[in-house]
């Protein structure tokens, strides 16, 4: 970065008393150039630095205090209403060759998105207070684990980046005057989508945001650097960053199974990592590692180990109450954010799904006393951002420095029709066929029409920094590095019958599902081949004490040819897209099911 922009001369903290600058200070000096701050405020991460950020909140409403007997700690943000999920239409991949970022990313080239958004940070902290955040991705003391510096003007966006991630003074300490950390620029500007970029530069490592002060928008850990720069890194390096929660089953003699799922946004990740097992008598316990991204390395026994590379839940509201997800209404009950929530007449967070009807005493998520013709109390993508510690699903291993190893992936989404409840595929290479192949009806998680059905290969459409097409190769070559590559899965826990309901009562109950990977794994559970893959006979369910009828569940395990030859020619349409940089066994994969396929329906019933 080397803004041409001379500023105020504002010196940065001296780390070590010399005059030689680190790569950090040198960074900081020329953001500050650039943004022209009244003031630089250097993050460690400590008690007393977060009780002044939350004073200097409250004082200027950035915080609204919530009822803090029953909630303390704890705290409201309103966003802007014009700011409310991340913007997809206005992320980029910067790469010098346009083919790079791949037919899946929008694309700027590096210098010309510079020259384009550099005039939107000059000037762009003025009278605003400048923070430093330094941040550890992972385990404090993981091999694994990565350091990024976020550079903010959003108390806000400190406050939650505290949560999100181990901020402040450690990491400092592991970077030292080392260069080794993936620097963030970040502005609230004059939150005007117009004028809102959320830039990823991966051959240099280097992310800009600016406009928006909303979540995955903002917090540049998270899916910026987590997920974009940390996957095309994943590539050269030969390792993993998915977008997947982590899960520990552990079984009625104690051992503990560890599973990694990639759901689109808003689609189970955190229910699922945090589920409260409906088959705990029985001695089925879910515990959770992660809920939103994994990193996976070949471990030096061979297996795929997977960390957390964050400290804290940013899960939606809606929908979660204390039998959806106990864990965490339990965690959620003090030291917690909430962001565009409703707010009740005693001062506690309310959301469509908690508990009950909207009350007419409700402020609604803008502020405004909530009547029904509003729409929702809480904006749809409302959320929590609570520490993982405090949740009592928090798996004992969370942090080891290894991280835990993997035994199964599962692949799944929001799908109506189409896609059974859970089915298996036959192997590495036609489990990663059945991750790209995958679809799923989209969120409120992102801005734009919700319930659209798209292809999110891995749902990580909006997340990797790179080609779909390089990414497909790079999972290929990835199972053969392992003695034991996890089994591959798709789930869907959305299927509706013809009334239009879901067939599937999910949350806790999905721990079936679970239980029936499980027992595939270690070679017990039957399975019906179908064109598809594995999907479980009847029997091989454990569905005592559920109220689902017989013939529901033969819906929720049918696979109709129709409807699968017509997601055939999607998603081969789909692939056209990356041409000759689709790998032959993607489309060697493609063939074979649309012959699996082509046979059965010339099988006589
Ligand atoms: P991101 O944080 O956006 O990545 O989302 P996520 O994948 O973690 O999704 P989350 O677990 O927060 O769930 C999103 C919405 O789906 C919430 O409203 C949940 O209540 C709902 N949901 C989650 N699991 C299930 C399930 O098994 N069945 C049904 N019907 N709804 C579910
Ligand atoms: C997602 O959209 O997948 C999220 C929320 O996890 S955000 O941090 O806003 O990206
Ligand atoms: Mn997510």
């Amino acid at each position: 970065m080397s803004p041409k922009d001379p500023g105020p001369a504002i010196s940065p903290r001296k780390c070590h008393g010399g005059s030689v600058s680190t790569p950090l200070e040198s960074w900081v000096e020329e953001s500050a150039r650039l943004t022209k701050p009244a003031k630089i405020v250097w993050c460690d991460g400590s008690q007393a630095e977060a009780d002044r950020l939350v004073d200097d909140m409250l004082r200027d409403g950035t915080f609204i205090q919530l009822n803090q007997k029953t909630f303390p700690n704890s705290y409201l943000h309103r966003s802007n209403p014009n700011d409310v999920a991340r913007t997809e239409h206005l992320t980029f991949i910067c790469t010098r060759k346009k083919e790079d970022a791949g037919p899946t990313n929008n694309w700027m080239a590096p210098e010309e998105a510079k020259d384009k958004v550099r005039p939107l940070f000059d000037g762009a902290m003025k009278g605003r207070t400048m923070y430093v955040v330094p941040y550890i991705l992972g385990p404090a003391t993981s091999p694994y684990s990565k350091v990024g510096v976020e550079i903010t003007d959003s108390a806000y966006v400190v406050a939650s980046m505290r949560v999100m991630s181990r901020m402040g003074k450690a990491a400092l300490d592991r970077l030292g005057s080392s260069s080794d950390f993936v620097p963030g620029l970040h502005s609230l500007g004059d939150l005007d989508p117009e004028r809102r970029f959320i830039l990823q530069f991966p051959e240099e490592k280097l992310i800009w945001s600016v406009g928006s002060g909303y979540g995955g928008n903002a917090l540049l850990g998270k899916k910026c650097f987590a997920l974009r720069i940390a996957s095309w890194m994943a590539r050269e390096q030969g390792w993993m960053a998915e977008h997947m929660l982590i899960l520990g089953l552990e079984d009625p003699t104690g051992k503990v199974t560890y599973m990694a799922a990639a759901f689109p946004s808003a689609c189970g990740k955190t229910n699922l990592a945090m589920m409260v097992s409906a088959l705990e008598s029985q001695g089925y316990r879910v515990w959770t590692v992660g809920d939103d991204i994994a990193w996976m390395h070949v471990g030096s026994d061979g297996m795929l180990r997977a960390i957390n590379p964050e400290s804290g839940f940013f899960g939606v509201a809606p929908g979660t109450n204390g039998k959806t997800n106990p864990n965490v209404i339990k965690a959620l009950h003090h030291d917690s954010i909430f962001t565009n929530v409703a707010m009740t007449e005693s001062g506690e967070p309310w959301w469509e799904g908690l508990d009950g009807d909207p009350q007419e005493s409700l402020v609604n998520w803008k502020g405004e006393k909530w009547t029904s013709s509003k729409g929702p109390a809480a904006h749809p993508n409302s959320r929590y951002t609570v520490p993982a510690k405090q949740s009592p699903s928090i798996s004992a291993h969370w942090e080891d420095p290894e991280g835990v190893p993997i035994s199964a992936f599962i692949f799944g989404g929001r799908r109506a029709r189409v896609a059974p409840l859970v089915y298996e595929a036959r192997n590495w290479q036609h489990g990663v066929f059945v991750g790209a192949m995958m679809a799923s009806e989209t969120t409120a998680a992102a801005t734009g029409a919700v319930g659209v059905t798209r292809r999110d290969p891995m749902a990580m459409l909006p997340f990797c920094g790179y080609n779909m097409a390089d990414y497909f190769r790079h999972w290929l070559d990835m199972g053969p590095k392992l003695k034991h590559p996890p089994r591959v899965f798709h789930v869907n826990w959305f299927r509706k019958g013809p009334d239009g309901k879901l067939l599937w009562p999910g949350y806790g109950e999905n721990v079936r599902v679970l239980k029936w990977m499980l027992e595939r794994i270690e070679g017990r559970a039957d399975a019906n081949d179908t064109p598809i893959g594995y999907v479980p006979t009847r029997a091989s369910l454990t569905l005592e004490g559920l109220s689902v009828s017989p013939g529901t569940i033969e819906e929720l395990l049918h696979v109709d040819s129709n409807d699968w030859a017509e997601e055939l020619d999607a998603t081969g349409k789909f692939f056209e897209k990356f041409g000759k940089r689709l790998p032959a066994e993607i489309r060697a994969e493609h063939n074979a099911l649309a012959e699996r396929l082509q046979r059965v329906s010339l099988t006589p019933k």
